[in-house]
């Protein structure tokens, strides 16, 4: 099976349906930590560390990904930080935790239906990968 950097490396930007169209509609299971009417967070099938939670908006909108934002998105896009900040407190991360966006195959995007990664539970380094 790839890992998920070669996925990525391989993932081609798109406007088709992805993984988490099945997730929402809960075709496919998924652990989900939180979900209200817009967003949605469950836990990563490959994690990053003891706590790794993907947030995502249920309507993708055409944002595939961060670099497709307009203006019509700000809501959504504070909604998902924000609701990143309410699963951190949920979980425990209270000495901190790490939220990433991948945006494009440069930025390691695998899944064009944007997400907020939230990671934590461990001590995080700098620079990343
Ligand atoms: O690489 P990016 O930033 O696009 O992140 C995509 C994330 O989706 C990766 O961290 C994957 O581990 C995660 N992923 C992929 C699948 C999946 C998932 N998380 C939960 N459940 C999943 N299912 C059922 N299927 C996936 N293909």
């Amino acid at each position: 099976m790839a890992s998920e950097k070669e996925a990525a490396l391989s993932a081609t930007p798109s406007d088709a349906p992805t993984i988490f169209d099945k997730i929402i509609s809960k075709e496919i299971p998924s652990t989900v930590v939180y979900e209200d009417d817009k967003v949605l967070a469950f836990r990563d099938i490959t994690p990053q560390g003891p706590v790794h939670i993907l947030l995502i908006p249920k309507v993708r909108d055409g944002l595939t990904g961060l670099s497709k934002a307009e203006e019509r998105h700000i809501d959504i896009l504070g909604r998902l930080l924000y609701t990143a900040k309410l699963v951190a407190k949920q979980e425990g991360l209270d000495e901190g935790f790490r939220i990433v966006i991948n945006d494009g195959p440069q930025g390691c995007q695998s899944v064009y239906h944007i997400h907020v990664h939230l990671i934590g539970g461990r001590q995080m380094n700098w620079p990343p990968g």
